[in-house]
């Protein structure tokens, strides 16, 4: 049955590239780390943009290092939390874009042991509790913003109020601080796990290349993300958008969604938008269920601690990971192109974990197709006695279909999110195709679809790109279904204007042409974050009479280009087009 396996070649190509390449294996298994955003934006707690923001001048700037002092800085507490949390990883901020070391730097006294009241260094504090306690330390580093440095020079933030950009040489500040000072954190601080490179626009591919080079030549184990160049392509792992959490089969290599608490990452007074442990427990399920990682950030304080509603948090869904180890480190994501309405899925070699949602826990039992081995047994991962789960499984010949049913408890047996654990018999063995899954909504989504050029973009007459999107899937229950378009729009964006042109819906003959609108909010979804709210647009209804595998096709011009050659700025788009949704009218 030719149906497009395009939702399994990025698990299926994920865990081929962990498995080809050992030096991310231990990544990959971690699946959740710590974020740090410290530095001395603390003190006037704005946020790590504020010296851009106001435009201080550096000598300004500069006077904040003589107030910096956080003589409550406890390397080990700050690791202890992180373990506390579940977290297997620590990325801190070596230098930000302010041009200030958080280290020791002999490339550049503007630094927290040489220019502060302070005088120690973090960093190797950390080295050595991270060492202590088993967690792999990690740096980012801002390599081509720096708004200290004459002659640092991004395609578009620079500190022109100080510097003038024609008077920039690149060079000097990437040959003289950027790679002396890469050379200082991957020789004098132990083994690396990896350099969290940021905002690299303008930098040219020979000097991304040479990054990676010099990274390489001092630690090759150290794995290196994808913000290190603005070409696609480049770096061990994508890192996805600030807050931005992939679609299942959008990345063949391996990810990483940084997210932060509120929506901030440095710290700042002015925003107390916080995430609570429900929410960050069912991103973090949604994001390993994907196959990616999640690095949660931590914004500490001047003198040194982080903020303790923050730490709260952070020991709130510790609690759950703690209980639910098995489920989270080391686990593969789901195997199944589409998003679960219920939760989330992820799996190990002879097990299946189901993260039920406990806002959608399914009192009359949970159905789900696709798993072809036979199941051993189910339980409660969060019950001790493991008491065993009544189940059923059916193959259905004609449709070549799977299913199983399994009946749950009355009440949850976890908080916020509880797993099911489903034994298997022999080799995970799962139907990978676009299927119709038995609860539930049924979603197209963009990163399963095969994309087309339908039309060239004509920009003098003012003719947007038109792309096709098609996709072969299974539908298990003919009938009339309701189509919905997902939509992310940014929060700041007014709905008129984002689809210029009507979208084109075909499919068994049936054709729609629809302007979307505004139709619903989805607050409740989890892919969907901070600036992004997902809309829902009604676009109309289509019936198929027949079970068995059709094709559905969606033309757009916002449907984007799926090989650019440079990366963007996640929250540079007003309106992401993300899936069409399928419910079935009759129930
Ligand atoms: C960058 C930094 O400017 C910011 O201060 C913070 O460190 C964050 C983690 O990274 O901000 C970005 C960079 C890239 C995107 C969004 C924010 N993006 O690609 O969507």
């Amino acid at each position: 049955m030719g149906i497009s396996k395009a939702g399994s070649t990025g698990q299926e190509e994920q865990n081929r590239t962990a498995e080809r390449d050992p030096r991310k294996a231990w990544w990959t298994a971690a699946r959740f780390g710590m974020f740090i955003h410290w530095g001395l934006y603390a003190l006037p707690a704005q946020g790590e943009w504020i010296m851009y923001a106001q435009k201080t001048p550096v000598r300004e700037y500069e006077k904040l290092a003589q107030r910096f002092n956080p003589t409550e800085f406890d390397a080990k507490a700050w690791v202890a939390l992180a373990k506390e949390a579940g977290m297997r990883y620590i990325v801190i901020t070596a230098k930000h874009h302010d041009g200030f070391a958080m280290y020791g730097s002999k490339a550049d006294p503007f630094n927290i042991v040489d220019a502060t009241p302070f005088g120690r260094d973090p960093l190797k504090e950390l080295a050595e509790a991270c060492a202590e306690a088993g967690i792999v330390l990690c740096f980012y580093y801002s390599h081509v913003i720096d708004w200290h440095h004459p002659h640092a020079l991004h395609k578009e933030h620079n500190n022109t109020w100080d510097y003038k950009l024609e008077e920039k040489r690149f060079a000097e500040y990437f040959e003289g601080k950027a790679k002396p000072q890469l050379k200082e954190l991957l020789t004098e601080y132990g083994r690396v796990g990896l350099l969290w490179f940021d905002t690299a626009g303008g930098l040219s591919e020979e000097d991304s290349k040479d990054i990676v080079r010099h990274v390489r030549s001092l630690q090759p184990d150290c794995l290196i993300n994808s913000r290190v160049s603005h070409f696609m392509g480049m770096g061990d792992f994508v890192s996805k958008g600030d807050n931005e959490i992939g679609m299942s089969g959008e990345d063949t290599r391996p990810w990483e969604t940084p997210m932060t608490l509120n929506q901030s990452w440095g710290y700042t007074t002015k925003d107390q938008v916080w995430k609570t442990a429900d929410s960050l427990i069912k991103k973090l399920v949604n994001v390993i269920g994907k196959g990616g990682n999640l690095l949660l950030n931590v914004g500490p304080m001047p003198q040194g601690t982080i903020p303790e509603l923050s730490a709260e948090r952070l020991r709130e869904v510790g609690e759950w990971t703690g209980r639910n180890a098995e489920a989270i480190y080391g686990t593969d994501g789901s195997p199944f192109p589409v998003e679960l309405e219920w939760g989330a899925l992820t799996t190990r070699p002879g097990r299946v974990y189901l993260h039920v949602h406990n806002d959608k826990w399914p009192a009359n039992g949970l159905r789900l197709g696709g798993i072809r081995n036979r199941v051993l047994r189910a339980y409660c991962l969060a019950d001790q006695s493991r008491t065993e789960l009544e189940f059923e499984q059916a193959y259905d010949e004609e449709l070549e279909l799977h299913t199983l049913e399994i009946r749950l408890p009355d009440e949850p047996a976890d908080q916020y999110v509880s797993v099911v654990a489903l034994e298997l018999e022999g080799e995970n063995d799962f139907d990978r195709t676009l299927t119709q899954m038995p609860d539930g909504v049924f979603q197209l989504e963009v990163p399963h679809a095969k994309i087309s050029l339908v039309r060239e973009a004509d920009e003098e007459a003012g003719i947007p790109v038109i792309r096709g999107a098609e996709w072969t899937f299974k539908l298990v229950k003919p009938g009339t279904y309701e189509l919905l378009l997902v939509s992310f729009k940014r929060h700041d964006q007014a709905w008129n204007g984002l689809y210029p042109e009507p979208i084109l819906l075909e499919s068994a003959g049936q054709v729609i042409a629809v302007d979307p609108r505004e139709d619903l909010a989805d607050s409740d979804s989890p892919s969907c974050q901070h600036p992004y709210t997902a809309v829902l647009s009604r676009m109309g209804q289509f019936t198929w009479d027949q079970a068995g595998v059709h094709t559905l096709t969606l033309l757009s011009s916002r449907l984007k280009d799926p090989a650019p050659k440079f990366t963007e700025i996640w929250h540079a788009d007003a309106v992401k087009l993300r899936a069409l949704r399928l419910v079935r009218v009759d129930g």
